[in-house]
Protein backbone atom coordinates (compact mmCIF):
# COMPACT_ATOMS: atom_id res chain seq x y z
CA UNK A 1 0.00 0.00 0.00
CA UNK A 2 2.87 2.59 0.95
CA UNK A 3 4.34 2.13 -2.77
CA UNK A 4 0.91 2.83 -4.17
CA UNK A 5 0.50 6.03 -2.32
CA UNK A 6 3.61 7.62 -3.77
CA UNK A 7 1.90 9.76 -6.47
CA UNK A 8 -1.83 9.11 -5.60
CA UNK A 9 -3.53 11.30 -8.88
CA UNK A 10 -7.19 12.52 -7.83
CA UNK A 11 -9.57 14.00 -10.89
CA UNK A 12 -13.09 13.97 -12.31
CA UNK A 13 -13.87 15.75 -15.62
CA UNK A 14 -14.61 19.00 -14.42
CA UNK A 15 -10.64 19.33 -12.82
CA UNK A 16 -9.55 20.34 -16.47
CA UNK A 17 -10.25 22.32 -19.70
CA UNK A 18 -8.56 19.86 -21.68
CA UNK A 19 -9.81 16.45 -22.85
CA UNK A 20 -9.90 14.60 -19.57
CA UNK A 21 -9.47 11.18 -20.77
CA UNK A 22 -6.05 12.09 -22.26
CA UNK A 23 -5.00 14.34 -19.16
CA UNK A 24 -5.56 11.16 -17.37
CA UNK A 25 -3.43 9.12 -19.92
CA UNK A 26 -1.06 11.42 -19.54
CA UNK A 27 -0.84 11.00 -16.42
CA UNK A 28 -0.37 7.61 -16.11
CA UNK A 29 2.22 8.31 -18.81
CA UNK A 30 4.30 9.94 -16.25
CA UNK A 31 3.97 7.60 -13.56
CA UNK A 32 1.19 7.79 -11.77
CA UNK A 33 1.11 4.92 -8.82
CA UNK A 34 -2.76 5.12 -7.70
CA UNK A 35 -5.74 6.84 -9.28
CA UNK A 36 -9.26 8.16 -7.75
CA UNK A 37 -11.89 8.97 -9.58
CA UNK A 38 -14.01 12.08 -8.47
CA UNK A 39 -16.84 13.32 -10.37
CA UNK A 40 -18.28 16.17 -7.92
CA UNK A 41 -18.91 19.77 -7.86
CA UNK A 42 -19.84 22.07 -10.44
CA UNK A 43 -19.95 20.81 -14.09
CA UNK A 44 -19.50 17.05 -12.97
CA UNK A 45 -21.17 14.09 -14.88
CA UNK A 46 -24.29 12.58 -13.25
CA UNK A 47 -26.10 9.23 -13.57
CA UNK A 48 -25.25 7.20 -16.87
CA UNK A 49 -22.63 9.66 -18.39
CA UNK A 50 -21.12 9.43 -15.20
CA UNK A 51 -20.43 5.51 -15.03
CA UNK A 52 -19.91 5.59 -18.93
CA UNK A 53 -16.88 8.11 -18.51
CA UNK A 54 -16.02 6.16 -14.99
CA UNK A 55 -15.42 3.00 -17.08
CA UNK A 56 -13.67 4.86 -19.92
CA UNK A 57 -11.05 5.94 -17.05
CA UNK A 58 -10.65 2.06 -15.52
CA UNK A 59 -10.16 0.47 -18.19
CA UNK A 60 -7.51 3.32 -19.20
CA UNK A 61 -5.98 2.37 -15.19
CA UNK A 62 -6.08 -1.06 -16.16
CA UNK A 63 -3.47 -0.48 -18.77
CA UNK A 64 -0.87 0.93 -16.50
CA UNK A 65 -2.06 -1.72 -14.20
CA UNK A 66 -2.71 1.32 -11.65
CA UNK A 67 -5.69 0.56 -9.04
CA UNK A 68 -8.67 2.76 -9.54
CA UNK A 69 -10.15 4.15 -6.25
CA UNK A 70 -13.52 5.57 -6.55
CA UNK A 71 -14.48 8.60 -3.97
CA UNK A 72 -17.72 8.18 -1.85
CA UNK A 73 -19.45 5.59 -4.21
CA UNK A 74 -19.79 2.01 -2.96
CA UNK A 75 -22.80 1.03 -5.10
CA UNK A 76 -20.22 2.40 -8.31
CA UNK A 77 -17.40 0.80 -7.01
CA UNK A 78 -19.35 -2.44 -6.67
CA UNK A 79 -20.74 -2.17 -9.86
CA UNK A 80 -17.76 -1.47 -11.61
CA UNK A 81 -15.33 -3.84 -9.42
CA UNK A 82 -13.72 -0.73 -8.32
CA UNK A 83 -10.15 -1.47 -6.96
CA UNK A 84 -11.11 0.40 -3.78
CA UNK A 85 -13.30 3.13 -2.35
CA UNK A 86 -12.24 6.39 -0.57
CA UNK A 87 -14.81 7.69 2.04
CA UNK A 88 -14.82 11.55 3.95
CA UNK A 89 -16.05 11.87 7.66
CA UNK A 90 -19.38 12.68 6.20
CA UNK A 91 -19.89 9.82 3.97
CA UNK A 92 -20.68 6.78 4.73
CA UNK A 93 -19.16 4.61 8.33
CA UNK A 94 -15.98 3.10 7.13
CA UNK A 95 -17.41 0.14 9.55
CA UNK A 96 -19.81 -0.56 7.04
CA UNK A 97 -18.14 0.58 3.66
CA UNK A 98 -15.39 -2.23 4.63
CA UNK A 99 -18.08 -5.12 5.26
CA UNK A 100 -19.95 -3.97 2.15
CA UNK A 101 -16.42 -3.87 -0.23
CA UNK A 102 -13.99 -7.31 1.73
CA UNK A 103 -11.09 -6.65 0.53
CA UNK A 104 -11.13 -3.68 -2.01
CA UNK A 105 -8.76 -0.80 -0.73
CA UNK A 106 -10.28 1.27 1.72
CA UNK A 107 -9.31 4.69 2.02
CA UNK A 108 -10.22 7.45 4.41
CA UNK A 109 -9.95 11.22 4.89
CA UNK A 110 -8.93 12.77 8.76
CA UNK A 111 -8.35 15.42 10.21
CA UNK A 112 -8.05 14.75 13.75
CA UNK A 113 -5.75 11.78 15.57
CA UNK A 114 -8.74 10.73 16.85
CA UNK A 115 -10.37 9.96 13.51
CA UNK A 116 -7.09 8.57 12.29
CA UNK A 117 -7.83 5.63 15.14
CA UNK A 118 -11.10 5.41 14.28
CA UNK A 119 -10.51 4.59 10.92
CA UNK A 120 -7.68 2.45 11.65
CA UNK A 121 -10.04 0.43 13.98
CA UNK A 122 -12.67 0.67 10.92
CA UNK A 123 -10.44 -1.09 8.67
CA UNK A 124 -9.15 1.53 6.31
CA UNK A 125 -6.18 0.78 4.28
CA UNK A 126 -4.56 4.47 4.35
CA UNK A 127 -5.63 7.92 5.66
CA UNK A 128 -5.79 11.07 3.52
CA UNK A 129 -4.84 13.92 5.75
CA UNK A 130 -5.28 17.27 5.09
CA UNK A 131 -5.76 19.84 3.70
CA UNK A 132 -2.32 20.33 3.84
CA UNK A 133 -1.60 23.65 1.61
CA UNK A 134 -4.42 25.96 0.80
CA UNK A 135 -6.32 24.60 -2.07
CA UNK A 136 -9.11 26.33 -4.69
CA UNK A 137 -9.77 23.05 -5.99
CA UNK A 138 -12.54 21.65 -2.71
CA UNK A 139 -14.39 24.57 -1.24
CA UNK A 140 -15.77 22.72 2.09
CA UNK A 141 -12.08 21.80 3.39
CA UNK A 142 -11.42 22.08 7.07
CA UNK A 143 -8.87 24.33 8.55
CA UNK A 144 -5.40 24.00 6.27
CA UNK A 145 -3.17 22.07 9.02
CA UNK A 146 0.20 21.74 6.99
CA UNK A 147 1.99 18.39 8.00
CA UNK A 148 0.62 18.33 12.16
CA UNK A 149 -1.02 15.67 11.74
CA UNK A 150 1.14 13.84 9.42
CA UNK A 151 4.04 14.10 11.75
CA UNK A 152 1.57 13.14 14.71
CA UNK A 153 0.64 10.19 13.29
CA UNK A 154 4.02 9.52 13.59
CA UNK A 155 5.39 10.83 16.65
CA UNK A 156 2.11 8.33 18.20
CA UNK A 157 3.96 5.35 16.40
CA UNK A 158 0.70 4.85 13.83
CA UNK A 159 2.08 2.71 11.45
CA UNK A 160 -1.18 3.13 8.87
CA UNK A 161 0.06 4.22 5.32
CA UNK A 162 -0.83 8.02 5.32
CA UNK A 163 -1.06 10.47 2.19
CA UNK A 164 -1.03 14.25 2.09
CA UNK A 165 -3.80 15.98 0.55
CA UNK A 166 -5.03 20.04 -0.56
CA UNK A 167 -2.33 22.19 -2.61
CA UNK A 168 0.39 19.88 -3.06
CA UNK A 169 3.10 21.03 -5.57
CA UNK A 170 5.87 19.68 -7.20
CA UNK A 171 7.40 22.65 -5.25
CA UNK A 172 6.21 21.79 -1.84
CA UNK A 173 5.91 18.20 -1.82
CA UNK A 174 9.07 17.18 -0.15
CA UNK A 175 8.10 18.60 3.29
CA UNK A 176 4.94 15.74 3.11
CA UNK A 177 7.13 12.91 3.09
CA UNK A 178 9.96 14.23 5.45
CA UNK A 179 6.85 14.64 8.10
CA UNK A 180 6.13 10.91 7.53
CA UNK A 181 3.88 10.29 4.58
CA UNK A 182 3.91 7.61 2.43
CA UNK A 183 3.03 9.87 -0.77
CA UNK A 184 1.12 12.57 -2.06
CA UNK A 185 -2.17 13.27 -3.44
CA UNK A 186 -3.09 15.98 -6.08
CA UNK A 187 -5.92 17.32 -8.00
CA UNK A 188 -4.65 20.54 -9.86
CA UNK A 189 -1.47 20.14 -9.59
CA UNK A 190 -1.31 17.57 -12.34
CA UNK A 191 -5.40 18.08 -14.11
CA UNK A 192 -4.22 21.39 -14.81
CA UNK A 193 -0.82 21.61 -15.57
CA UNK A 194 0.16 22.34 -19.18
CA UNK A 195 2.20 18.99 -19.65
CA UNK A 196 -0.18 16.45 -16.84
CA UNK A 197 3.11 13.73 -18.15
CA UNK A 198 5.79 16.23 -17.05
CA UNK A 199 4.09 16.98 -13.93
CA UNK A 200 3.46 13.51 -12.84
CA UNK A 201 6.84 12.41 -13.42
CA UNK A 202 8.38 15.28 -11.58
CA UNK A 203 6.35 14.38 -8.60
CA UNK A 204 7.50 10.97 -9.11
CA UNK A 205 10.94 11.59 -8.78
CA UNK A 206 10.73 13.93 -6.02
CA UNK A 207 8.79 12.10 -4.06
CA UNK A 208 10.82 8.71 -4.49
CA UNK A 209 14.00 10.46 -3.53
CA UNK A 210 12.15 11.72 -0.38
CA UNK A 211 11.23 8.65 0.45
CA UNK A 212 14.47 7.11 0.20
CA UNK A 213 16.38 10.03 2.18
CA UNK A 214 13.47 9.37 4.62
CA UNK A 215 14.21 5.68 5.31
CA UNK A 216 17.61 5.62 5.28
N1 LIG B 1 -9.65 16.99 0.02
C1 LIG B 1 -8.96 17.84 0.77
S1 LIG B 1 -8.18 19.02 -0.16
C2 LIG B 1 -8.79 18.36 -1.61
C3 LIG B 1 -9.58 17.26 -1.32
C4 LIG B 1 -10.27 16.42 -2.28
C5 LIG B 1 -8.53 18.94 -2.96
C6 LIG B 1 -7.14 18.73 -3.41
O1 LIG B 1 -6.96 19.32 -4.67
P1 LIG B 1 -5.63 20.07 -5.08
O2 LIG B 1 -5.93 20.67 -6.43
O3 LIG B 1 -4.56 19.03 -5.17
O4 LIG B 1 -5.35 21.10 -4.03
MG1 LIG C 1 -16.64 12.39 0.46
Amino acid sequence: MKDLLSVYFIMGSNNTAEEPLTVIEQALKGGVTLFQFREKGEGALKAGDQRAFARQVQALCKQFNVPFIINDDVELALELDADGVHIGQDDDKAADVRARIGEKILGVSAHTLEEVLKAEKDGADYIGAGPVYPTETKRDTKAVQGVSLIQEIRRQGIGIPVVGIGGITVGNCVPVIEAGADGISVISAISKAADPKQAAKAFSEKVQAAKQSAHS
